[in-house]
């Protein structure tokens, strides 16, 4: 399957990964939109949120659960932070491997025209 995050998965693209677990990979986005921004994707290939079954919530739950414990790692969970995962054309989704995107370090802007 030609799927990039697929790839930084595998190991077969390099990325600054922060996080590995049995279900789940995260690493710094490339093009990062607050001084911390980072992606939580499942190993498991899953084009968008519409593609999710019953059986991936568990997966999908979990991005979160690492979503929060980075945020602490990271020392901005008080502070507070943001999660959005972006789903087809109008949501603005460029990689179709679902990626929990986790920003924080800084006031963010709402809401996000
Ligand atoms: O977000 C896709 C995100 O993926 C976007 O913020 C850039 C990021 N990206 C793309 N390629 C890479 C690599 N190779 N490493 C790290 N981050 C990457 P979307 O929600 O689909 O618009």
């Amino acid at each position: 399957m030609d799927c990039l995050f697929c790839k930084i998965v595998a190991g077969d693209i390099p990325a600054n990964k922060i996080y590995e677990d049995e279900l789940a990979v995260a690493f710094m986005d490339i093009n990062p939109q607050a001084p911390f921004h980072a992606l939580i994707i499942p190993r498991q290939h899953l084009a968008t949120l519409n593609d999710i079954s019953v059986e991936d919530r568990e997966v999908v739950g979990h991005l979160h659960w690492v979503a929060a414990k980075l945020a602490a790692d990271h020392g901005f969970a008080d502070d507070g932070y943001r999660t959005v995962f972006n789903c087809n054309r109008h949501g603005g989704q460029t990689v179709y491997h679902i990626h929990l995107h986790l920003l924080g370090g800084k006031p963010l802007g709402w809401p996000p025209y």
